[in-house]
C-alpha cells in the first residue's frame, strides 16, 4: 500500500449556494422586502463580528449565471457551528425569498508533501493561520470540486508517495507564479461531501482564475489526474452591491 499524505486540518467550511425567488421577491410589498433584507444585513453584521473575534470567517459573493445568485462561504471551528448558522439563515425571512442551489461541505486542509522533516507544522505561526484563514474579500471568487482519478495506471492513491509528492512540488511551482494574484484555499472534502477537495480562489482580477487554472491544466497532476466538477464565479457582496442587488 502507498504511503498516504498526513494532512493537517483547520477551520470547517461550509458553501452555501442559494437562489433567489425573484418571482416572491417581486410580489412581496416592500416592507416585507425591508424586513427580509434587514434580517440579512442583520446576519452579515453578525458573521463580521464572529470573524473580529477570529472564531470564523465569512465571504459573500454574487453569483454569475444561472447555477445560483448568492453564495455564503462560512468557516468555523465545528461542523456544529456551520450548521447553527446554516440554519439561523433558514429561519430569516430573508431564506423565504430563496432557493437552495447547492452546498459543499469541507474543512481546510494542508498537505505534508511539502513540509520540512522533523519540525512540528503547529508551532509554525504561518500554518496555524492557513489552516483558520480570513477569508479575503477580493472583488471575486471562484469555486469548484475536484476529485484525483483512480483509473487504471493512472491511480492517483496507488502511487508511491515519492512521486506524488515530486508531482506537488511542481504544482506549487506553478501556482506561486500567481502569488499576489490569486489566493487559493483547499479544503478537504474525502467523507464529507461528493468530491475530495474544494478548491476557492479569490483574486481582484477574473482573467487571473483562467489562466491559473488553465496553466495548471498542463501540470502532471491536474493534465493526468484532475477530475472537476461545476465552477462557480461571483463578485464580491458589499453592503452597497447588496442594495443593488435587491431592489427591485
Ligand atoms: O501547501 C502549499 O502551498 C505547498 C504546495 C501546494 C500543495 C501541497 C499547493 C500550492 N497546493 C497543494 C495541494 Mn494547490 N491548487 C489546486 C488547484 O485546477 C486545478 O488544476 C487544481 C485546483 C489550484 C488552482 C491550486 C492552486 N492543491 C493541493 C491539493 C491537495 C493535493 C493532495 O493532497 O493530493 C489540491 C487538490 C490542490 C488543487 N496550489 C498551490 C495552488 C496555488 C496557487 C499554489 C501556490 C500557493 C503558494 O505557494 O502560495
Amino acid at each position: 500500500m502507498s504511503e498516504a499524505a498526513q494532512t493537517l486540518e483547520g477551520w470547517f467550511a461550509l458553501h452555501d449556494f442559494r437562489t433567489i425567488d425573484w418571482s416572491a421577491w417581486k410580489q412581496a410589498d416592500a416592507a416585507e422586502r425591508e424586513q427580509a433584507a434587514g434580517e440579512l444585513r442583520r446576519m452579515m453584521e453578525e458573521w463580521a463580528s464572529v470573524e473580529a473575534a477570529k472564531t470564523g470567517s465569512t465571504a459573500v459573493y454574487a453569483i454569475v449565471g444561472q447555477k445560483a445568485d448568492i453564495l455564503f462561504m462560512h468557516l468555523r471551528e465545528t461542523l456544529d457551528e456551520l450548521q447553527e448558522v446554516e440554519t439561523a439563515f433558514n429561519k430569516s425571512a430573508f431564506a423565504d425569498y430563496t432557493l437552495p442551489a447547492y452546498s459543499y461541505v469541507s474543512v481546510v486542509e494542508l498537505s505534508n508533501y511539502m513540509a520540512q522533516p522533523g519540525t512540528d507544522p503547529m508551532q509554525n505561526p504561518e500554518i496555524v493561520a492557513r489552516l483558520k484563514p480570513i477569508l479575503p474579500k477580493t472583488r471575486h471568487i471562484c469555486f469548484y470540486p475536484m476529485n484525483k482519478r483512480r483509473q487504471g495506471s493512472d491511480n492517483w492513491y496507488m502511487l508511491p508517495i515519492d512521486e506524488r509528492r515530486e508531482m506537488m512540488r511542481s504544482h506549487g511551482m506553478t501556482g506561486r507564479k500567481y502569488a499576489g494574484k490569486v489566493r487559493q484555499i483547499i479544503t478537504g472534502s474525502v467523507g464529507f461531501d461528493l468530491w475530495e477537495w474544494g478548491v476557492t480562489l479569490f483574486a481582484d482580477d477574473p482573467i487571473q482564475f483562467k489562466k491559473l487554472v488553465y496553466e495548471m491544466r498542463f501540470d502532471e497532476v491536474s493534465a493526468r489526474f484532475g477530475e472537476f466538477g461545476d465552477f462557480y464565479v461571483g463578485n464580491l457582496l458589499t453592503s452597497d452591491k447588496l442594495g443593488e442587488l435587491l431592489n427591485v
